[in-house]
Order: structure tokens, then C-alpha cells, then sequence
């Protein structure tokens, strides 16, 4: 696995981009950056066995190079499902496809999964029984997110999954402050140094724009679905999921 060190030597003070230099490291950054992020790869997967309906298909939206792809992949237990799998980014797409392509070739396509380049505002979502947004709502601007939510949930069947997982915001300062310092903790020790955290801090600023827990619960309530729970916690990332 290449090894995060953009931001030691790589910074013109640019905002935040899915570019081929992230692409490259980008296993590694999730894997240091985010807490909590292996656990919410494995509950997709389990997930996935549980609500993932014969003959419906998935949506990764925001997938990267297609971990949850493949963890909704390997969780599936029912025939003729299908997964699509879309990013903006064409780095992660080019990468995403040959991850797809080697699972194939190892484990054999019990499941279809189109890759598809795009924007995640742009989809139209039918016959849905999974949805995941696995750490990509908050790059979306904050004025379509709702939207985007209703648009999921108009492609959801009854009884259909989202998972949503996000870096979050605290209504109050002084939690939100330490939090952040906990996150920042968090990266020293996994080998982040001060300067490499606060130059990542700066490109992601109106980049990544968290919000409250209590604003992500009442869009989903407000796009329609009928309930949702906090499953996962990790200092200021969540992970919530919701029922249509
Ligand atoms: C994982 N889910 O490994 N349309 C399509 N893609 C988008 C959009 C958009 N409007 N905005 C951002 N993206 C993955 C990790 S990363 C999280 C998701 C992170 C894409 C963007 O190109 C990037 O690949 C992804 O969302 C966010 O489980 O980097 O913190």
C-alpha cells in the first residue's frame, strides 16, 4: 500500500482535489485519516446480507476505489443483484475498475457492478435495496444534499438500507474543539506530523463541510425515511443507518 505523504511535501495551499496523486495513496489515507473507517466497511458487508433483496440492485455512491463495493460484494447472499458503483473523480474511477476487474478474476462475478463516472447528483436510482454513502454526502454542497436524499429514497424499495457515514460538526464549540483535537491526536499517532495535519485541515476547508448529527437525522426524516440510528461513533465521524 503507497503511503500517504502528500501534504509533507506537496502543498501549494490548494483546496482539497480526487486527483491521481490521491488516488495513488489513497487506501492509506482513509486508513489513518478517518476513525472508525474499517468498521464501517465490515457492517456494509454485513449490512449488505441482511437487506440486500434478490434481483435489486446497490448503489456505492462516492465509491472510490470500491471498498464498500466489495464489501456489499462479499455480504451479499441473494442472486441477480447488481451494484453501482460512481465517482466524480476519474483517478478513482480508472483505479476503481481494475480493483472491480481483479475481484472478478479472484473471487468470480457473482454479482454485476457497473463503475460508472459521474456525478452522484446526476443518478437516477431504481429498484434499490442498498444505498451507501460511505464518507461522500459531505463533499456534496450542502444546499443539494436534501435533494439528493429524496431522490434515494424515491429509488429505495420498502424496506430498503442507507448507510450514511460522515465527518460531523458539534453544536457546541468547546465539544466541537475537542473533538477535533481528538481527530488530530488521532492522526499524530498514526504518523501524521503537525504540519501534514493542519495543511490537509486548510485544503479541506469548504471542501468537506460537516454538519450536526441532529441536521444529517432530520434530512433523512425529511427526505422520507420512516427511521435512522447512529451505529457507529468515532470522536466526530458517525456513521448512521436509515430505513426507507
Ligand atoms: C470508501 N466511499 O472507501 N459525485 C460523485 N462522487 C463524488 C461527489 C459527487 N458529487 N463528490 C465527491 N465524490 C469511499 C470513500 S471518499 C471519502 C469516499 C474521503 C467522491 C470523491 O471523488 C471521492 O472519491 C469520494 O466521493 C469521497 O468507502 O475522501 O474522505
Amino acid at each position: 500500500m503507497s503511503e500517504d505523504r502528500i501534504y509533507t511535501t506537496d502543498d501549494k495551499g490548494e483546496p482539497f482535489r480526487f486527483n491521481e496523486n490521491v488516488a495513488r495513496v489513497f487506501p492509506d489515507m482513509l486508513r489513518r485519516s478517518i476513525p472508525g473507517y474499517a468498521a464501517s466497511i465490515e457492517a456494509i458487508g454485513s449490512l449488505a446480507a441482511r437487506y440486500v433483496r434478490a434481483g435489486t440492485n446497490c448503489y456505492d455512491l462516492g465509491c472510490s476505489l470500491g471498498a464498500a463495493t466489495l464489501a456489499m460484494r462479499q455480504g451479499i447472499r441473494e442472486p441477480a443483484c447488481r451494484i453501482v458503483a460512481v465517482d466524480s473523480a476519474r483517478a478513482m474511477i480508472e483505479r476503481c475498475r481494475e480493483v472491480i476487474a481483479e475481484d472478478d478474476r479472484l473471487n468470480g462475478p457473482e454479482t454485476d457492478v457497473d463503475v460508472v463516472e459521474g456525478d452522484i447528483r446526476d443518478i437516477s436510482f431504481v429498484n434499490a435495496s442498498m444505498v451507501v454513502l460511505n464518507y461522500t454526502l459531505q463533499f456534496v454542497e450542502p444546499g443539494d444534499r436534501g435533494e439528493l436524499l429524496r431522490n434515494i429514497r424515491e429509488g429505495m424499495n420498502d424496506g430498503g438500507v442507507l448507510v450514511l457515514s460522515e465527518k460531523v460538526a458539534d453544536e457546541n464549540p468547546e465539544m466541537e474543539t475537542l473533538l477535533v483535537e481528538l481527530h488530530h491526536e488521532h492522526k499524530r499517532r498514526n504518523h501524521y506530523s503537525d504540519l501534514e495535519i493542519a495543511r490537509k485541515r486548510a485544503a479541506l476547508e469548504n471542501v468537506l463541510v460537516p454538519e450536526t448529527v441532529a441536521t444529517h437525522r432530520a434530512r433523512l426524516s425529511n427526505a422520507g425515511f420512516s427511521h435512522s440510528a447512529v451505529w457507529l461513533r468515532y470522536f466526530n465521524f458517525v456513521s448512521v443507518i436509515a430505513i426507507r
